[in-house]
């Protein structure tokens, strides 16, 4: 079965793995039994503006916005406010297409008059067509930083300027020991009527991280009812996308998926691998999900989401 009437669905989810898995889901379900429950730990202050990606991300690919080679950023883009900056010498190392801009002007206006993060990803996501729940896991400022060969980096700076090259030997999420969890999250997580949360295949560390570290987090998900499933980032001790397996293997852990499983022991239930890593040791107590987790096409993801719930009620028993 895929949709249980007014039983409700709680994704974690970073960016462009997560926003997939979240896609999946949001095809079958009724969209007011969804929440996502989204990264901040990526958003910064850039050329005066508040940029918060993995939330535009989510914001793209569910309004069907989405570029769909690059993941991030809106299809059909145009880029003449970047060939303009670059021209005048501005800071033209974080691409800002032309409608994409629009989005962090707007954001950025209202959240300097005073609304906040949480208000406006909801009139955003309104506007753009969205009917689940898309909410910021926290309002406050949280910023991941990572210890690497060239220093401590922004997120950004790391991700993207540097493009991940400098090793990474720590990470630390500043700001979450004291970010509030925002209250839909909140809600969202202890509804009575929860039949499932999904922590997405997004980077355990730079894109989960973040959400563990707020402040109660661990502690909902480890005395939730329902069961709490996550899906491997890793594929074969690959990544499909992004520094996962580059990360993994310069914080001296082993690239595969049963580290991942390690990571999330004592928070999940269910752990869904790929049919490559069938024989991945789990935790004692973790439950094993094999299914076909690449998802390229929207049948895969749809696919993908329906094994995550299928295996949630296996679980509920
Ligand atoms: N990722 C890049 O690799 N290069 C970029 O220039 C870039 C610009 C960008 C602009 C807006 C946005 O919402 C996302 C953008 N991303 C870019 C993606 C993003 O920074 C990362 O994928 C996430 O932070 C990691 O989840």
């Amino acid at each position: 079965m895929t949709s249980i009437a007014g039983e409700k669905v709680v994704a974690l989810s970073g960016g462009v793995g997560g926003a997939k898995l979240a896609l999946g889901l949001s095809q079958l379900m009724p969209p007011e039994d969804l929440t996502i429950i989204v990264n901040t730990g990526d958003d910064f202050q850039h050329l005066g503006l508040s940029i918060s990606p993995d939330l535009d991300t989510l914001l793209y690919t569910l309004s069907g916005l989405a570029d769909p080679d690059k993941g991030w950023g809106r299809r059909d883009e145009t880029w003449t406010f970047m060939q303009a900056l670059t021209e005048l010498g501005g800071d033209a190392w974080f691409l800002l297409g032309d409608g994409d801009l629009a989005l962090h002007v707007e954001r950025s206006r209202r959240l300097a008059a005073g609304e906040t993060l949480t208000q406006v990803t909801y009139d955003l996501s309104r506007q753009v067509g969205i009917k689940p729940a898309i909410v910021p896991m926290t309002d406050d400022t949280v910023a991941t930083r990572v210890r690497s060969d060239a220093g401590w980096l922004d997120f950004q700076e790391y991700f993207v300027r540097l493009r991940c090259e400098p090793a990474v030997r720590e990470i630390t999420y500043q700001g979450a020991p004291t970010a509030r969890l925002a209250d839909e999250a909140h809600a969202a997580l202890t509804d009575k009527n929860l039949r499932a949360i999904v922590i997405c295949p997004s980077n355990p560390w730079l894109s989960v991280g973040p959400l563990l570290a707020l402040p109660g987090m661990r502690d909902l998900l480890a005395d939730c009812n329902a069961p709490v499933i996550a899906v491997s980032p890793l594929i074969g001790g690959q990544a499909v996308k992004g520094p996962t397996a580059k990360l993994m293997a310069e914080l001296n852990l082993d690239v595969a998926a049963a580290e991942v499983a390690h990571y999330y022991d004592g928070l999940i239930d269910g752990f869904v691998v790929d049919t490559v890593d069938a024989d991945t040791l789990l935790p004692a107590g973790m439950q094993r999900s094999v299914a076909p987790i690449m998802m390229t096409s929207l049948e895969d993801k749809i696919r993908v989401a329906r094994a995550v719930l299928d295996f949630a009620d296996i679980l509920r028993g």
